[in-house]
């Protein structure tokens, strides 16, 4: 059974009680309790991820920088093993972590109030800042290309030749609508070449569930560390554009619930640049606004690209769900658009 790895790290198979733990569409997670402490334990997706030792190593590189200069900075690391691994393979089944459970904290799946919008873009920028002296050259590449763009738009334009013929032609209104925007794709390969742009470790997955609150609604830390690696800032402040604005997900089916709420588009560029604002260069700054535009777009390019090639990567609930997603996040593109004069004009740097 698949929990026997827990042996692994030294629990017998009677000691523990395992239920199923957040909502993430790639690793599989349980929460774990034994005798009276509590512990998070996750497999990791093997055709996401293909080397999983790099995760191991990237997150290793952090916690040693971080524990010699920012101590105080609640990073949550993998427990070792009996064997003394950070991460164990089990044959046949994968790789799995364990993480002990922060005492006292808890996730939320959506974002509810601008409050909380402020204290994950903090924990986000915070998260940035406080590793802005690593050798990022040190890092490895957990997923290859994994918010290029460029990259992103060209295997769009690869299904687009050889994906499912039928599928392609159901979805022809959001592939015009995708081919339209492809201006986001040529600011980006500017931003891809301009010096004012600096690489710096980001999160790459900023979604509110990836923050820890404490009992007081306080953000604690973030969590989810698998593709924190070398990008640019526009990749977080970007997802969480992308996630914490409207008050419904990417699951949406009813397009008319998508909005574009102002004071939460306020609270993202406010908790970020508390943390951020000496980092960032002006230029940088300058691509706030865009930042929106980019990971939604590239969000709607990857779900159309998956369904197009027949749902291998996200999987599907429910026929047509990749399509369904893809159209909720071209929705939220075109919102965001809408707003581009108001919400721009309450940039505080
Ligand atoms: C995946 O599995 P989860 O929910 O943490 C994906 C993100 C997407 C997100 C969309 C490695 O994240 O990039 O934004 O789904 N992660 C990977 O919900 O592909
Ligand atoms: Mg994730």
């Amino acid at each position: 059974m698949m929990l026997s790895v827990l042996t692994d790290y030294g629990f017998r198979e009677s000691e523990f009680n395992a239920e199923p733990f957040g909502t993430g569409l790639i690793n599989n997670t349980w929460k774990i309790t034994a005798a009276d402490k509590v512990y998070i334990l996750q497999r990791i997706n093997n055709a996401v991820f293909k080397d999983p030792q790099d995760i191991a190593n990237n997150i290793r590189l952090m916690a040693d920088y971080l524990s010699e200069h920012h101590p105080e900075y609640l990073f949550v690391t993998p427990i070792r093993s009996a064997d003394g691994d950070d991460m164990v393979l089990k044959e046949g089944e994968g790789f799995f972590r364990l993480f002990p459970f922060i005492r006292g904290s808890h996730t939320i799946d959506v974002v509810q109030k601008p409050e909380q919008a402020h204290e994950a873009a903090v924990q986000f920028g915070r998260f940035t800042r406080s590793l802005s002296g690593i050798a990022i050259e040190k890092f490895k590449t957990t997923v290859p290309g994994f918010h290029d763009l460029a990259l992103r738009h060209r295997q769009f334009s690869d299904v687009l030749k050889n994906g499912n013929k039928e599928r392609i032609l159901e979805s022809k209104e959001v592939i015009k609508a995708l081919i339209a925007n492809a201006e986001i794709v040529s600011v980006y390969e500017k931003i891809k070449t301009d010096q004012a742009f600096r690489l710096r470790v980001t999160h790459h997955d900023t979604k509110v569930s990836n923050v820890l609150f404490d009992e007081n609604a306080k953000g604690l830390c973030v969590i989810d560390l698998d593709t924190a690696m070398p990008g640019f800032f526009i990749s977080d402040v970007g997802d969480m554009m992308r996630t914490y604005l409207s008050p419904v997900s990417e699951e949406e089916r009813d397009m008319d619930k998508i909005a574009v709420r102002g004071d939460f588009y306020k609270a993202v560029v406010q908790g970020y640049m508390e943390e951020m604002k000496e980092e960032l260069s002006k230029a940088e700054k300058d691509y706030f606004f865009y930042a929106g535009r980019f990971m939604i777009y590239m969000q709607a390019l990857r779900f159309l690209t998956d369904y197009l090639s027949d749902d291998i990567y996200y999987g599907e609930k429910y026929p047509g769900h990749n399509l369904m997603r893809a159209r909720n996040q071209l929705t939220l593109l075109t919102r965001l658009a809408e707003k581009e004069d108001t919400l721009t004009g309450r940039i505080v740097t």
